[in-house]
């Protein structure tokens, strides 16, 4: 082991030290140094988290060289760096994933062991990062993990929340929000970069000058200067030298802040704006699929992306003399519109700061963006005022304009006399009285030259309908990329005893290279295999029964099926037909106590956008029912209900693994992927599902056969809707449906209050935009299959284990491998630790 900066204080390069040093000696005494040194505690006085503390460190040390030689590698050779821009990085905790991908999860696990202390505990201790809503911020830090792991050189750009997304409790069946002050007692794994900052500017107006060759151009005059400071978390890929960066914008005030005003003696108002310089990157929105529509919310994007964008000019400059080859440098995704702003930024510094032509800015500009979607509902489109745009971004807005009118001006020039197309591919949006809108999407799509949709559905969909003009002007621009999720964190870290037999069985390759699982379809008929992939899942579910039993004090039976639904809470996402079938099951067993159910747990977990009225009370019904459900002597343990507060990334790791049926029950045509459903499958969970987002290429991979398939189509829904639909027929004609729905209504859910949930009915009955009516029945019917299979405990184990040995497609190490390929062009590198 070689420690950098050695040679220069003329040390032996070849000593392994205690920063370096993997024998069991040399951690023991780097963990207890941590200890002492940098925390000022010893054993005799260390808390857990003290020990979470020192063994971070530890482990963060074994990292370093790796990633100094990382970065050194990628300037060196001058390398194109995919920079994958995203508001949100979902990363959950890192000392575990870091251990796995080093290498060295058993031998730290065994040394902390022998220091009598308790690993699993101190694992715990570890904050979850919740940098993030849901699957957006959850499939980037996937992809994170499968660059490193691929050797791409790579590095995400984001912002530093103070608060991430909320902790939830319920209260009275409710949920309640508490901010989530993550870094508070610090985070060891941040590396502060402060000699790295940069300014960004906001607000202010812009004016015409002419520079000294008498060229007319435009300048911007800010109004306030911010100033943002990288902090750098390694990310190392599986088994491999490659440690890309994280690398998240803190905003603080500029160091010149409000000189004037501290001078006139104005004290507290020069503090007073160093504390708006910090509001920037305080809080994530807790929005999904609603935009914010807020100034700060704009703010945000643009702080990080131009920040990002100057970090990446300075690489550039280092290597090059000048911009005109930006684009062979930096191939820069765009997790969604969210910083798509940043089309614009790049094409003012290109042109005004820069000093490039229009045309060659504009060339540079879209050979280095590329753009994903992530929704197919029309109002989750962000769109920002003009107004509001133009007054934090004055030189922007008038960019945007630009673009728009040189851009129409072609499709002219393709379409004449179409002004219904213009309309449509328009950026700015007439929305009357003068309220002018941008349409990012429509932004996003002009400046980049790659769309992608992130399942086969979705992009299919985007082109025939959301973006279906863009999709008529440039078709060759439209990818599919199918979303994938690490089999790193979602299998090794989360299911150990899997992985351990995946191992013993085929060797670890799988970890690499997710098709070897297939392998594993040999020992299909191998009872003993079976016998053990049946006690894998029952002490997984044992472990999540035990996390119930603790935290929420429900004592559920584990050889009842385990029926999981945990996601954001949405209507689309239809928690709720999930609730309307657990009161079909409750009023059969209340109208025959003695009718033959197989026993279900139905554990729901998600979070409801603090602002999303519909959401809280689809939980707070879940709870409700589940309050009834639980304690009825009537149905004596054949059902239980339970809705585990604060889903996030480690209670998914719990959840997955001790699942048996995987809830997927989307409105066709309104998930664009999912990728919950992907974990569940590769975990062994059969899914239950509708025909939307990578459903449909789960059941494809795991075979129809395997598959609980249910209700409408998208077309089939696209057609209802058009020829009038009305809930109320179904309502009227299904006894047991109309059963369920009464039930509600009548207050048995509400100690009598019959007004609590008259928003969830109503919707159902009058509107039902989702069709939870319409596909009621098939879902009951198929979860009555879902039953009988379950009876037969080998047929269900082999449909187990070829749902999880089949997954291979949904490793996000594929999905990332054809982003290289097709959008990004971009090879492996591979990082040499020698000197
Ligand atoms: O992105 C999700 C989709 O709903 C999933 O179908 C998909 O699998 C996943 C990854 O592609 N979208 C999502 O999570 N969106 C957000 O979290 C979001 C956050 C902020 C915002 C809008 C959407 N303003």
């Amino acid at each position: 082991y070689i420690a950098d900066g050695r040679e220069a204080l003329q040390c032996p390069t070849l000593i392994e030290d205690d920063r370096t040093g993997m024998s069991p000696e040399t951690l023991k005494r780097a963990f207890l140094d941590n200890l002492f040194y940098l925390q000022g505690v010893n054993r005799t006085n260390a808390s857990p988290y003290n020990y979470y503390v020192a063994l971070a460190y530890t482990v963060r040390d074994r990292l370093l060289r790796r990633f100094l030689k990382s970065t050194d590698t990628y300037k060196q050779e001058k390398v194109k760096l995919v920079c994958y821009f995203s508001a949100e990085f979902l990363m959950g905790r890192y000392l575990g994933n870091n251990l796995a991908n080093l290498g060295i999860y058993d031998l730290i696990k065994e040394t902390i062991e022998e220091l009598g202390l308790d690993f699993e505990e101190i694992i715990e201790q570890e904050p979850d990062p919740g940098l993030g809503n849901g699957g957006l911020g959850r499939l980037a830090a996937c992809f994170l993990d499968s660059l490193a792991s691929l050797e791409i050189p790579a590095i995400g750009y984001g912002i530093r929340y103070e608060f991430g997304i909320f902790h939830q409790i319920i209260q009275n069946g409710w949920q309640v929000e508490i901010p989530d002050n993550w870094l508070r007692f610090g985070n060891p794994w941040e590396l502060p970069r402060p000699d790295e900052s940069v300014e960004v500017k906001l607000g202010g107006r812009t004016e015409i000058y002419h520079d000294d060759k008498g060229q007319e151009r435009v300048q911007w005059l800010p109004e306030r200067r911010i100033l943002a400071i990288p902090h750098d978390t390694p990310v190392p890929g599986y088994k491999t030298n490659t440690v890309n960066a994280l690398r998240l914008w803190k905003a603080e005030a500029s160091e010149s802040f409000n000189f004037e005003a501290f001078n006139a003696g104005l004290y507290d108002q020069s503090v007073a704006e160093k504390m708006d310089a910090e509001t920037i990157s305080k809080v994530l929105y807790p929005n999904d699929n609603t935009p914010a529509g807020r100034e700060l919310r704009l703010a945000q994007q643009y702080f990080f992306v131009a920040a990002s964008l100057q970090d990446l000019i300075r690489i550039h400059l280092k290597s090059h003399k000048n911009l005109q080859n930006f684009h062979e440098t930096a191939a820069i995704q765009l997790n969604d519109t969210h910083p798509a702003i940043a089309i614009a930024e790049l094409m003012r510094l290109l042109v005004d700061e820069n000093g490039l032509e229009w045309s060659k800015a504009w060339t540079i500009t879209q050979k280095t963006f590329a753009y994903t979607n992530h929704t197919l509902l029309p109002e989750a489109l962000e769109r920002w005022s003009a107004a509001l745009l133009g007054k934090l971004l004055p030189r922007h807005l008038e960019i945007i304009y630009l673009i728009n009118h040189f851009f129409l001006e072609d499709v002219r020039t393709w379409f004449p006399d179409n002004e219904e197309l213009l309309g449509k591919l328009s950026i700015v949006e007439e929305a009357g009285w003068g309220n002018k809108q941008i349409r990012m999407a429509n932004l996003a799509c002009v400046g980049s030259h790659s769309i992608n949709g992130v399942a086969a559905l979705h992009t299919e969909l985007l082109q025939k309908d959301t973006l279906k003009e863009f999709a008529m002007l440039w078709p060759e621009k439209f990818y599919n990329k199918t979303n994938g999720v690490t089999p790193r964190r979602w299998i090794l870290l989360s299911n150990p005893q899997l992985s351990a037999l995946f191992t013993e069985k085929i060797g670890d390759d799988w970890l690499k290279d997710l098709k070897e699982l297939r392998k594993l379809e040999q020992y299909l008929d191998d009872p003993e295999f079976r016998q053990r992939w049946y006690e894998i899942k029952q002490a997984n579910k044992a472990d999540l029964a035990a996390y119930m039993l603790k935290t929420r004090n429900i004592e559920v039976d584990v050889n009842s099926i385990f029926d999981v639904q945990v996601k954001r809470i949405h209507e689309y996402k239809r928690q709720h037909l999930a609730v309307l079938h657990i009161i079909a099951l409750y009023n059969r067993i209340k109208q025959n106590p003695h009718v033959d159910i197989v026993p279900r747990t139905f554990i729901f977990g998600g979070k409801a956008a603090p602002g999303y009225f519909m959401a809280k009370l689809i939980i707070k019904l879940t709870n409700a029912v589940a309050e009834i459900v639980n304690k009825d002597p009537d149905v004596r343990g054949r059902l239980k209900v339970v809705f585990l507060p604060n889903f996030n990334v480690s209670l998914g790791q719990r959840i997955y693994p001790s699942a048996d049926l995987s809830e997927q029950i989307s409105t066709a045509g309104k998930e664009a992927s999912g990728t919950g459903n992907m974990k569940f499958a590769m975990n062994g969970s059969l899914t239950i599902g509708t025909l939307d987002g990578a459903n449909i290429e789960i059941r494809e991979e795991a075979g129809a056969e395997n598959f609980f398939l249910f209700g409408l189509t998208a077309e089939e829904v696209y057609a209802k809707k058009a020829h009038g639909y009305e809930p109320m027929s179904y309502y009227k004609n299904n006894r047991e449906l109309k059963g369920v729905i009464d039930r509600i209504k009548s207050g048995y859910f509400s100690h009598g209050d019959t007004e609590l949930f008259r928003p969830i009915v109503d919707s159902l009955l009058y509107d039902d935009q989702y069709m939870l009516l319409a596909d009621y029945q098939s879902y009951a019917d198929c979860q009555e299959q879902v039953s009988q299979a379950y009876r037969d405990r080998d047929k269900w184990t082999r449909m187990s284990i070829l749902n999880s040995v089949r997954m291979a497609k949904f490793s996000s190490d594929r999905t990332i491998w054809e982003y290289c390929q097709e959008i990004w062009k971009v090879n492996p590198v591979k990082i040499s630790l020698e000197d």
